[in-house]
This record gives C-alpha cells, sequence and structure tokens, in this order.
C-alpha cells in the first residue's frame, strides 16, 4: 500500500477535511506541520511552494511504486482517497444524491471558504486597511448567508448526517466550516439541521480525532 504524509496545520479547515477522510477510511498519514502564521507563513516559503504552488494547506504526498506523487486542493484528495479505498463510500451511490453531496461541499469549499481565508483576511487588513471589526463582519457575513443557504441545501436529504445515516462528503466538509463559524462567532442560528448534523459528526471518533485541539501541532489548552 501506498505512504502517505500529510502537511497540515491543527487550524486548516480544508486539511481537516482530509484529516477527517482520512479517519473515515482507517487510513494513517504522517502528519507534516506547516505554520501558518510562523515567519509570514511557512506555506509561502519556497520549500513548501515547491509541493505546491499555491502555498496551501493541505497537500498529500503519496509514495507508491511508481515513486512521489504531490496532490493538492482538499477535495480533489478526498476523491483520490475514496477512489483507492472506495470502502466506506464518502458519497451516496445514486447519481442525483452523489451530485447534490458534490453541491454542498462545493457550496462549502468554492463559495464560502476561500473569500474567508487567511490570504484574503490579511489583504483586507493589510493593502485595504480594512479594520479587525469591518473584517470580523466580513467573514461573518459570508460564512452566515453561506451556511444558511446550506442549511437548506441540506434540509430535505438530511438524516443523522447531511445525506442520510452515512456520515459523508458533505459532512466532512461541513465540520470544519462550522469549527470556523465558531470561531469567528457567527450567528447560526438559521442553521438547526447543520448544528444537529455537526454535533452527530463530532460525536464519531474519525471526526473528533481530526478536530484542531486534538492535532500534534495545537498549541496547548490553556
Ligand atoms: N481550495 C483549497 C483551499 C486551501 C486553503 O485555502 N487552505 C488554507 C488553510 S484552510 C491555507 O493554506 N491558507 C494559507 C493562506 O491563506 O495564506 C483546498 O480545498 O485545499
Amino acid at each position: 500500500m501506498a505512504s502517505l504524509a500529510l502537511y497540515t496545520y491543527f487550524r486548516s479547515s480544508a486539511a481537516y477535511r482530509v484529516r477527517i477522510a482520512l479517519n473515515l477510511k482507517g487510513l494513517t498519514a504522517k502528519q507534516v506541520p506547516v505554520h501558518l502564521l510562523r515567519d509570514g507563513g511557512e506555506q509561502l516559503k519556497p520549500d513548501y511552494l515547491a509541493l505546491n504552488p499555491q502555498g496551501q494547506l493541505p497537500t498529500l504526498a503519496v509514495e507508491d511504486a511508481d515513486g512521489r506523487h504531490l496532490l493538492t486542493q482538499s477535495l480533489a484528495i478526498v476523491e483520490y482517497l475514496d477512489e483507492v479505498h472506495p470502502t466506506p463510500a464518502l458519497l451516496p451511490a445514486d447519481p442525483i444524491a452523489r451530485a447534490q453531496a458534490r453541491a454542498v461541499a462545493l457550496a462549502i469549499a468554492c463559495d464560502i471558504h476561500p473569500i474567508n481565508n487567511l490570504r484574503v483576511q490579511k489583504y483586507l487588513k493589510g493593502e485595504m486597511g480594512v479594520d479587525e471589526e469591518r473584517a470580523g463582519r466580513w467573514v461573518r457575513h459570508w460564512m452566515e448567508t453561506g451556511l444558511a443557504a446550506v442549511e437548506a441545501m441540506v434540509k430535505p436529504h438530511a438524516g443523522r448526517f447531511c445525506f442520510g445515516d452515512t456520515p459523508g462528503l458533505a459532512d466532512l466538509t461541513l465540520v470544519p466550516q462550522m469549527f470556523n463559524a465558531r470561531r469567528f462567532n457567527a450567528d447560526l442560528s438559521a442553521c438547526p439541521t447543520l448544528l444537529a448534523i455537526d454535533r452527530a459528526c463530532l460525536a464519531l471518533p474519525a471526526f473528533a480525532d481530526a478536530a484542531p485541539d486534538r492535532q500534534a501541532d495545537a498549541p496547548p489548552a490553556a
């Protein structure tokens, strides 16, 4: 079997998605911490850019008989893991439900997360001169409106998890975004279904063990 190394940061929600997927699949990856804040951001240093030219986490290095392969973009990594290790499946069997589950994951990963990311906040507060309070409003606005839409997308399909009673792609994308939303004090009162799913997910070891505060590179609890 291939050996895996995950370049990660405890609070990176994109890396958190991959950590959950690895756990759901029962796979172990060596964790290589990359500090997003230290020294201007280790993700922007030449050594890391050689692995991931976008300067983002995560990167998954896959070493197999053909050599070392570098995979980037969390959802591409998760789909790779699902293709190579199809059980348990991360997508529903029905093609319509698969497309709907992917839509939930993409709504979070493409439409909510990127506009609130570290580099966007740095640019807002730096070049654009936006103060801390207004930058926080920016983040909360896009998280609250984005997650309210995700609530409506998930509600018709939800069981214990986003699509029935099996956790999958939509859930492993949702839980890290809920963590981010709480971190930025977003109002989640419009998202009762998502809050219940988040609780159900975090009761599972695959999700709980992937949480930021359980990672080796997390600072010790105060
Ligand atoms: N679409 C990318 C997003 C990756 C991403 O933005 N990662 C963040 C951490 S959650 C990052 O590395 N940010 C570094 C920065 O903004 O400088 C993915 O899903 O992998």
